[in-house]
């Protein structure tokens, strides 16, 4: 699909071109940055023919549209993703090359658009990209935060944050589109009207604040297929009408009021990952995207059709975790207070259009939020899920005849709370886990009484992760290979992977193919030497654990078994030892002390022994700083070891572990959210499988037993290194530096649980693991072997899979065809 723009001298020619108009320059006076842009104006410029061409055809068929609600998209970068998918990467690069610029280099001045925390943000980017690819008509809708997760800086080993002002230079993918814009209101209170002509009540709220939603939109392209569908992000600008009556009123207080709640409410995103922090700003953001983006799907609903009892027939809503729950209250207003419908059928069409994913069982990340801050802010809406509440409490109650204990687990406001996870439950017709072994702990756990109550309702969808992404474009090296040797199909039907399977015994195709894991190496190693001044050995093991910093996700786990093997190398230094690098990258969020602290100890472990000659560079330890999608993609492609360690139960799918799994890395984890279905696809000979299993961290955490001090007291290897985080070893002397740490462990200081996430319980058996990886990495031919495999095997987790199953299971979408 070349299409005219993309003939190099046509190009060349619109880039100079843009330079001229954008920056009064030539292109040999521009700066790279200035380079960027005017690429990106032109790469633009080919995909808005597209993005028209793609309205038209949907207004021609007029498919079901999916709304994917998030508070979150981890889009990454655009430029190089574009021309990937506009199957244009090499001609453009040949131009720059022509030009003088290194595409490349050009790439790395795109800010990456962080609008997201982690897995379940760039979930969201990777379905907009399978739905796209797959020809549906999709809509994601979120915030354009103005800064998004911040920048990490590592100082004396501590996380700093850093703004992260993504926005400072403009930025080249969005599109203002102010003609959508949306009012949306707040605080205030409800006046009830009784209108004898209907007989009906009217609710109408009075004395609010309100802002106006402007929506900037961002290309969503898809490979190879001319669809190009819409990420619509929400700006707040105060309305100036309004204001203006306000000052004429004298009501000057108020007017600044609402300036600052405009400016305020899309300032920044919450840098929680699985956490919930209770902050009203936050209860503001979500009621001003949902509103926004309800508002606009009815208005463009109602444009084709006239009776919105066909909603669901055109419209699916789907929530990604409770942030976006709101929808189902922002529905029911708008059709029964603005619309006009009975109760009743608001409420049919409600439930047959939203659906609901779960991504977490942490507790801490359940949304309550208290009715005095929900009802202050939202009066409208609080009647309104109150009334939901009180129609759902007599569902149970007939389903349920006197069980209070059915009434006080499930309602929806209890205790002063509302509970966003059982009106995402009660409003919807779907409610989904992420994982297989998820979604049984859902049914069987944390959402029993629900799933008792509506057990249709319930179903799986394991997450996927785009190969057009990770592998196209963060590994071009492996996918030309894979490429050679099966064809392109791979591209958009993952599937083809497995082809690669007769390979595996392959010899020359398996030094190929380790050829390649050590050039993507040398260019990581280049990278952290560049970046961390620490020079890595490529021929060593690369050991990686990037993901957000979590206790559950047990990073202290690896940096623990990090320093037991090093006290083994110091005693024994005759040992044999493959040399080992192992690599970290993380963000704590700002406020997680517990986080915090485990970075600084993978660091202060990093400097005493990456700066310990006696040892001979046997081990190294790497914290990458800043970790996020732009160099995620390199550090997959150079892994040899992906470290998925989280306590069993308690990561609902994961999504790196995929990522891993297709640039050739084995796994070494536990049998934890779809660790478990990769060791199906892979086999568990190709994976190093160890720890406690999910039913035995639910049987521990609901009966008790646990006692890491047992661990303590009976291992010395153990003992040793909790001790060390005491005596100074890590920390130039300094007795308390790690001392909470050490508490965690022991809860020898404090008054929680010990070892909550059961890092004692399962460090010997990590340990036991580890050593078989090294065992198998001594054996080239066998790693290489694992290592082809894993990727042969990886088919299952596209997010075109994952897609797929949500089309045919939850949304009924129609495909779509350009230009037929
Ligand atoms: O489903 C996508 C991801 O979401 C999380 O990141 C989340 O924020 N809840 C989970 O922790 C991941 O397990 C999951 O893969």
């Amino acid at each position: 699909m070349l299409d005219n723009h993309f003939k190099k001298e046509e190009f060349k020619k619109s880039v100079k071109e843009n330079v001229k108009m954008l920056y009064r320059k030539t292109i040999e006076e521009a700066t790279q940055e200035q380079v960027f842009q005017a690429v990106s104006l032109a790469v633009k410029d080919v995909i808005i023919d597209n993005w028209l061409l793609t309205q038209k055809q949907y207004e021609k068929d007029d498919p079901k549209i999916v709304y994917y609600l998030s508070m979150e998209f981890l889009m990454g970068r655009a430029l190089g993703n574009n021309l990937i998918n506009l199957c244009a990467y090499d001609e453009v690069k040949e131009a720059l090359d022509e030009l003088g610029f290194d595409l490349n280099v050009i790439e790395d001045q795109e800010p990456d658009p962080a609008l997201g925390n982690g897995g379940l943000g760039r979930l969201a980017a990777c379905f907009l990209d399978s739905l796209t690819t797959l020809g549906y008509c999709a809509y994601g809708c979120g915030i354009r935060y103005h800064y998004g997760l911040f920048k990490q800086k590592i100082e004396d080993g501590y996380q700093v944050e850093v703004p992260d002002n993504w926005l400072k230079n403009g930025y080249p993918f969005e599109l203002r589109r102010p003609e959508y814009a949306k009012e949306v209101k707040f605080g205030g209170y409800v006046k009830v009207e009784y209108d004898p002509a209907t007989g009906r009540n009217h609710f109408i709220q009075e004395g609010y604040q309100s802002v106006l939603a402007v929506p900037y939109d961002m290309p969503i392209v898809g490979y190879n297929n001319n669809v190009v569908n819409t990420l619509r992000i929400w700006d707040a600008e105060a309305i100036n009408d309004f204001r203006l009556d306000l000052f004429d009123k004298g009501e000057y207080h108020k007017a600044v009021e609402q300036e600052n709640l405009a400016k305020n409410i899309v300032e920044v995103l919450y840098p929680n990952d699985n956490h919930y922090a209770g902050k009203e700003l936050r209860l503001k953001q979500q009621y001003f995207f949902i509103s926004a983006s309800i508002q606009e799907a009815i208005e463009k609903f109602k444009k084709t059709h006239s009776d919105l009892h066909d909603l669901p027939k055109k419209v699916a809503f789907q929530l990604n975790d409770t942030h976006p729950t709101m929808t189902v209250a922002e529905l029911m207003r708008i059709l029964v207070d603005e619309e006009n419908l009975e109760w009743e059928d608001a409420w049919n069409i409600t439930t047959q259009t939203c659906a609901y994913t779960n991504h977490t069982i942490m507790s801490e990340a359940l949304e309550k939020w208290p009715i005095e801050l929900f009802s202050r802010l939202l009066p409208r809406i609080y009647q309104i899920i109150e009334e939901i509440n009180r129609r759902f409490l007599l569902e149970i109650q007939q389903k349920y005849p006197g069980n209070q204990e059915k009434i006080r687990k499930m309602a929806i406001i209890y205790d002063g709370q509302v509970k966003m996870a059982h009106l995402a439950i009660a409003g919807g017709h779907s409610v989904n886990g992420v994982a297989r072994l998820h979604t049984e702990i859902l049914k069987k756990q944390e959402l029993k009484d629900f799933y008792e109550m509506y057990p249709d309702k319930f179903n799986n969808k394991t997450n996927g992760i785009t190969q057009r992404r990770f592998l196209l474009h963060g590994n071009p090296l492996l996918a030309s290979w894979v490429t050679e040797h099966i064809g392109a199909g791979w591209i958009t039907d993952l599937s083809q992977l497995s082809k690669l399977k007769v390979y595996a015994d392959d010899k020359k195709a398996q030094q190929e193919f380790m050829n390649i894991k050590y050039q993507n190496k040398v260019r990581l190693a280049k990278y952290i030497l560049e970046h961390n001044g620490i020079e890595v050995n490529p021929n060593s093991i690369f050991d990686v654990q990037v993901k957000r910093l979590h206790e559950y996700k047990r990073q202290l786990m690896n940096i623990l078994h990090v320093m037991y093997l090093y006290n083994k190398i110091k005693e024994h230094p005759e040992m044999p030892f493959y040399p080992r690098t192992f690599i970290f990258g993380a963000k704590a969020a700002a406020g997680y002390r517990r986080a915090k602290q485990t970075i600084k100890l993978i660091n202060a472990v990093a400097d005493v022994i990456n700066n310990d000659k006696s040892i001979n560079g046997k081990i190294k330890v790497v914290f990458i700083e800043n970790y996020r999608v732009s160099n995620a993609e390199m550090i997959f492609a150079a892994a040899d070891v992906s470290e998925q360690i989280s306590t069993a139960s308690k990561e609902a799918s994961g999504t790196g572990n995929m990522k891993f799994m297709l640039n050739g890395a084995p796994t070494i984890g536990t049998m934890d959210g779809a660790n478990v279905e990769i060791v199906e696809e892979v086999g568990a000979e190709n994976a190093f499988i160890f720890g406690l299993s999910s039913d035995e961290v639910i049987n521990y955490e609901n009966n008790g037993g646990y006692d890491p001090m047992q661990y303590f007291n009976n291992d010395p290897d153990i003992r040793n290194v909790l001790m060390q985080l005491i005596n100074g070893t890590y920390s130039n002397g300094d007795f308390n530096m790690f001392r909470e740490i050490y508490d965690s462990l022991l809860n020898t200081n404090s008054s929680d649980k010990a070892d909550t996430y059961f890092i004692l319980a399962d460090f010997k058996s990590y340990a036991a693991a580890q050593e078989k990886v090294e065992e198998a990495y001594r054996d080239e031919e066998r790693w290489a072997k694992m290592a082809l495999l894993n990727t042969a095997c990886a088919g299952k987790f596209t997010s075109d899979r994952t897609i797929q199953q949500y089309v045919d299971e939850i949304w009924h979408l129609d495909k779509v065809v350009i230009g037929k």
